[in-house]
């Protein structure tokens, strides 16, 4: 399967997040697309880079605004005498205004941000670009004629919402990517997230769409990471009624109970059917991912890719998440060499 990859992930590097009351390193650090990329290369994949898109692109899925604000944070940050990296200290929650955007840093970074595990860095704005590249890129691929392509994005994009970022997430990698499709000719998209956390950035831009159906298996956020968004309950609303469908597993689900919501997930997708399918892989699911408690083995990994191929759609592949890094590669290998075996 084609890759697509961009070494400028690498700008998106030395940042802090606050995690259970600490300032620590990034889980999403440099190494974990090192990784993918090394077990990619091993089993004989093709890597490719991305290619360039005109702005406009962005703005299919993203606030203008919002862009611009990601573009030139860094720069501001640094005018206004800071240092280091840029992590929100503040957000309006309940009673407090959301309509006013501040035009200090530290206010705009409340506004626009909706956790504190998501710095912004000298080279983040360059990575993120990057990764929206790759994934439009694969979509292009697909668009063109090849059955599947897998985007190496890191970092990843399906907490991003229209005007908001968030969990490790900038721009929304896979949305940009059934965006992209359906602009090429695509009258339907499907996109399955089954990275451990909901994607409720994905969610939310699809969320009064009918052109795109979003499918997603998580660890429910009544425990888990994002908590505010994607319960069952969560359908979609007007045009959209419907085709937004939660899938929340318990923490601690293994393959079992995850197996039979996969299946779940596969039928609501054969009855939408689509003209086209994007994948949201993450690989947090992974039994020993250090931030997330699902408990998935190497060994289901080409079982996933299997099942996903089965539905015999185009294919674009995003990576999300996955943390444990010694064995990301060999899990991300796992579902796109089972997926291309599958597919061809
Ligand atoms: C990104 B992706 C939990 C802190 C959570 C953010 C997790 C982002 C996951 N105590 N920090 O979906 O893999
Ligand atoms: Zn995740």
């Amino acid at each position: 399967m084609k890759v697509v990859h961009s070494p400028l992930h690498a700008r998106h590097d030395g940042g802090v997040e606050l995690y259970r009351g600490q300032l620590v390193p990034l889980f999403e650090k440099p190494e974990r697309a090192a990784m993918i990329l090394a077990a990619l290369e091993a089993a004989g994949h093709e890597v490719t880079p991305p290619r360039d898109f005109p702005e406009s692109r962005l703005h299919r899925v993203h606030d203008a605004e919002f862009v611009a604000f990601l573009r030139g944070a860094y720069a501001r940050w640094i005018a206004e005498d800071r240092q280091g990296h840029l992590l929100p200290s503040g957000f309006p929650a309940r009673g407090m205004r959301r309509d006013h955007r501040p035009s200090g840093i530290s206010g705009m970074l409340g506004y626009y941000a909706f956790d504190a595990s998501t710095p912004i860095v000298a080279g983040t704005w360059d990575a993120a670009l990057a990764a929206a590249r790759a994934a439009m890129t694969a979509a292009a691929l697909v668009v063109e004629g090849e059955a599947a392509a897998y985007a190496l994005c890191r970092p990843p994009g399906h907490h991003a919402g229209r005007s908001t970022y968030g969990g490790y997430c900038y721009l929304n990698n896979a949305a940009l990517a059934a965006q992209y499709l359906l602009d090429e000719g695509c009258r339907r998209v499907s996109v399955i997230d089954i990275d451990y956390h909901h994607g409720n950035g994905t969610q939310e831009i699809f969320w009064e769409r009918d052109d795109v159906q979003f499918v997603s298996l998580h660890g429910t956020p009544d425990t888990e990471y994002p908590w505010f968004l994607g319960y069952a309950d969560e359908r979609g609303e007007g045009r959209g009624e419907g085709h937004t469908f939660n899938l929340p597993l318990p923490a601690g689900s293994g393959w079992d109970t995850y197996e039979g919501a996969l299946g779940t997930a596969l039928d609501a997708i054969r009855r939408y059917a689509p003209d086209a399918l994007v994948v949201s892989l993450g690989v947090d699911t992974f039994a020993a991912d250090p931030i997330s408690a699902f408990r998935l083995d190497v060994p289901h990994y080409p079982l996933i890719g299997r099942l996903l191929a089965g539905l015999g759609l185009p294919t674009v592949l995003v990576q999300e998440g996955g943390y444990a890094v010694a064995e990301i590669g060999i899990n991300v290998a796992g579902v796109i060499g089972a997926f291309a075996t599958r597919a061809a």
